[in-house]
C-alpha cells in the first residue's frame, strides 16, 4: 500500500517534513475534523471557523497541486471523533505500508501519536517539526545545566545561528537588544493604517455555518471573522505589514488606545501557528526593510526577536518543562476566574476594552494579554487552570505549546521563575501610562486606595504583601518592600482592606465556559 500522511490543523505548509521529498503517486494525505480537538476546551468560535477553513484549503491546494488527499469532515456519520480513531479508519481504508506524521506541536496530542507503532500493523515514523530554528533537543541541550533559563540568552544563540542582524560576530548596531526604545506612550501622531480583511469566501461560509450549529455555546462573536485561511491571503497579509506598520511596530509595542484592536502589531500569529507564513522568511523581509532604509533597527530587531527569540524560547521551554509545566502553582493561586473576562461586564474599562477585542476579533496584543488581563490575573491570585484554559480557548493563535508558557509562567509565576526573574506585576499607573484607558474609567489610577483607587493600585500592594516571604529575595522586586515598611501601618492595612473590599465583588465564572463536563 501507499504510505499514509496525517497531516494536523497547525500543520498546513506544503514544505511540511512528512510531504517534502515524497511522491505523488505513493501517497495518501489524510487530514481531519476530530470532535476531541474541537472540544477539549470550548475554543472561541473563530479559532475553530479558522482552522477548519484553513485546512480545507490546504486540502484543496494539495488536490490541486495533484496529491492524494483524504480529507474527513467533522459531520461524516463514521466520524470516530479523534485522531487515532480516524487514523484506524484511515488504515482500513488504505492498506498503507506505512505512517510518516510530523510531531504534534501539543504534548497531549504528541502522547497519542507515541501510541500509534503499537496499536498499527504498519511501520510508523514519527518526524521532528522543522519550522523551527532550534530543535526541541537543541534547547534541551541549552537549558540542561544552567540555573537560571533567560530568554535574552537563547536569543542570541538563535541570531548567531540564522546570522539575522548580525555583523560579523556582533549584533549589527552594537546592542542585541533595543527594546528600551519601544516603550513609547500613544500619542496623537499615531495613525495605523487598517489591516486588510479578508471577506469569508464559500468554504469559510460553509464552515461559519457548521460551527454555530455544532458550537453554539461557545465563547465568541463570528460577526468580525476576516483571519488569513490560505497562504496567499497570508502573504497579503504580510505584505501589508511590511509596507505600512513595520516602521512604527517598535516605538508602539506596548501602547494601548482604547478601540484600537491591531496598532502596528503584525497580526500574523494566526497564519504563522498554522503553517501558512514561515517565520524565518518573515525575519529575513523585516532585516531586508532595515538594511533597505525603510524601517528603523529598534523596529526590525524587536519584530525578529518576538520570532526568534520569544516564540523559539517558549517552545522549548514548553517540551522542556511538561508536562509538570501545566500543574504548576508556585503563589498558591486559588481564586476562580471573575466573569467579566467572559463577558466584559466590569467597570475596569482596561479590562472590559480587552475582553471586547477578544470577543470580537478572537485577539488581543501582546500588551494587553500580558499587562491588563495577566497582570489582573496574576494580583488577583486567579487559580493557574482557569487561567490557561481561558487563555487557550479565547485566542484564535492559541496552542498549548505557545500558550501554556506565557500564560503559567511569564504573567502567573506559577512555575516559581523558571522563565521569567520576577512576576510582571504592575500597578495602575503602568496602564494609564501606555494607554488612553483610564482618562474615562470610573476608576482613578492616580487613587491610591478606596472606592474610586483603581483596583490595580491597592491589589499591587496585597500581592506584594502576601507574597513577601518568596519576593523580598529577589533583587528585581525585593527593593520595594522598603517603600511598604516606610508607609506605615494605617496606610498599609488601608491598602489591605480595600483590596480585599475589591475581591469580594468578584463572581467565579465556573468552568463551563472553558470545558464541557
Ligand atoms: P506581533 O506583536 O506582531 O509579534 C510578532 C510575532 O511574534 C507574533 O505573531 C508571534 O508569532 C511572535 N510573538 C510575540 N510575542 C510572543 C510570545 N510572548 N510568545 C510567542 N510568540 C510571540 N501568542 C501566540 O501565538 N499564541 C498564544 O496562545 C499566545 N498566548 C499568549 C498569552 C499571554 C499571556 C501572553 C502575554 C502572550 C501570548 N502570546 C501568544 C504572544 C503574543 O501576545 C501574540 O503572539 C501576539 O499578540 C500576536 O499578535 P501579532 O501577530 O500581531 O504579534
Ligand atoms: C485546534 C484544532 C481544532 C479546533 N480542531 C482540529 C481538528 O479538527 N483537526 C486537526 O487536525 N486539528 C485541529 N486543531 C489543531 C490541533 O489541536 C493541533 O494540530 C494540535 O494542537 C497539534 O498538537
Ligand atoms: Fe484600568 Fe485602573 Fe485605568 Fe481604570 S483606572 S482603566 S481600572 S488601569
Amino acid at each position: 500500500g501507499p504510505v499514509l500522511v496525517p497531516i494536523l490543523g497547525d500543520q498546513l505548509t506544503r514544505d511540511l517534513a512528512s510531504i517534502r521529498g515524497r511522491t505523488k503517486d505513493d501517497t495518501v494525505i489524510l487530514m481531519m475534523e476530530v470532535w476531541d480537538e474541537a472540544t477539549y476546551v470550548k475554543h472561541h468560535k473563530q479559532k475553530i471557523v479558522l482552522i477548519f477553513s484553513a485546512m480545507r484549503h490546504f486540502a484543496a491546494e494539495l488536490r490541486d497541486a495533484g496529491w492524494t488527499v483524504d480529507y474527513v469532515t467533522l459531520d461524516d456519520e463514521d466520524n470516530s471523533g479523534s485522531f487515532t480513531g480516524e487514523i484506524a479508519r484511515a488504515t482500513s481504508r488504505h492498506d498503507p505500508r506505512a505512517i510518516h506524521v510530523v510531531e504534534a506541536g501539543e504534548w497531549r496530542v504528541q502522547q497519542a501519536i507515541e501510541e500509534w507503532p503499537d496499536k498499527f500493523d504498519c511501520e510508523v515514523e514519527i518526524l521532528p517539526d522543522d519550522r523551527f530554528v532550534a530543535s526541541i533537543a537543541e534547547f534541551r541541550e541549552w537549558a540542561e545545566g544552567r540555573d537560571a533559563l533567560r530568554m535574552e540568552y537563547f536569543y542570541r544563540e538563535m541570531r548567531r545561528k540564522t546570522g539575522l542582524l548580525m555583523d560579523g560576530d556582533k549584533p549589527e548596531g552594537g546592542q542585541w537588544n533595543l527594546d528600551k526604545q519601544n516603550r513609547e506612550s500613544p500619542d496623537d501622531e499615531m495613525d495605523a493604517p487598517e489591516r486588510p480583511k479578508f471577506e469569508p469566501d464559500e468554504t469559510t461560509r460553509d464552515v461559519i455555518e457548521l460551527v454555530q450549529s455544532r458550537f453554539a455555546d461557545h465563547f465568541g462573536s463570528l460577526d468580525n471573522f476576516a483571519w488569513p485561511v490560505t497562504r496567499d491571503e497570508a502573504e497579503e497579509a504580510a505584505d501589508a505589514f511590511f509596507e505600512e506598520r513595520i516602521e512604527n511596530f517598535g516605538p508602539y509595542q506596548d501602547a494601548m488606545v482604547h478601540g484600537e484592536d491591531d496598532l502596528y502589531h503584525s497580526m500574523l500569529s494566526t497564519s504563522i501557528n498554522l503553517g501558512l507564513l514561515d517565520p524565518l522568511e518573515l525575519c529575513q523581509r523585516a532585516e531586508a526593510s532595515y538594511r533597505d532604509g525603510k524601517a528603523p533597527l529598534n523596529s526590525v530587531e524587536g519584530f525578529i526577536r518576538q520570532l526568534i527569540g520569544w516564540r523559539e524560547y517558549v517552545r522549548g521551554f514548553y517540551w522542556y518543562q511538561m508536562p509538570g509545566l501545566q500543574s504548576n502553582n508556585a503563589l498558591n493561586a486559588q481564586r476562580g476566574l471573575p466573569e467579566f473576562y467572559w463577558t466584559g461586564e466590569t467597570d475596569m474599562r482596561c479590562l472590559a476594552d480587552c475582553v471586547r477585542s477578544t470577543r470580537d476579533n478572537a485577539h488581543a496584543h501582546h500588551i494587553q494579554r500580558l499587562m491588563v488581563l495577566g497582570n489582573f490575573a496574576l494580583l488577583a491570585g486567579i487559580n493557574p487552570r482557569e487561567v490557561q484554559d481561558w487563555y487557550l480557548v479565547v485566542y484564535a493563535d492559541a496552542y498549548e505549546w505557545v500558550e501554556l508558557p506565557n500564560v503559567a509562567a511569564m504573567i502567573l509565576y506559577a512555575d516559581g521563575g523558571n522563565l521569567a526573574s520576577k512576576p510582571y506585576a504592575a500597578s495602575g499607573n503602568y496602564i494609564n501610562k501606555m494607554s488612553d484607558y483610564c482618562k474615562e474609567c470610573r476608576y482613578s489610577p492616580s487613587k491610591k486606595t478606596g472606592e474610586a483607587a483603581c483596583p490595580f493600585n491597592p491589589l499591587y500592594w496585597h500581592f506584594m504583601h502576601r507574597h513577601r516571604d518568596r519576593l523580598e529575595s529577589n533583587h528585581r522586586i525585593g527593593r520595594i518592600y522598603s517603600t511598604w515598611d516606610r508607609m506605615g501601618e494605617d496606610k498599609q492595612q488601608e491598602y489591605l482592606d480595600s483590596a480585599e473590599a475589591f475581591l469580594d465583588t468578584l463572581e467565579p465564572a465556573g468552568r463551563g465556559w472553558a470545558r464541557n463536563d
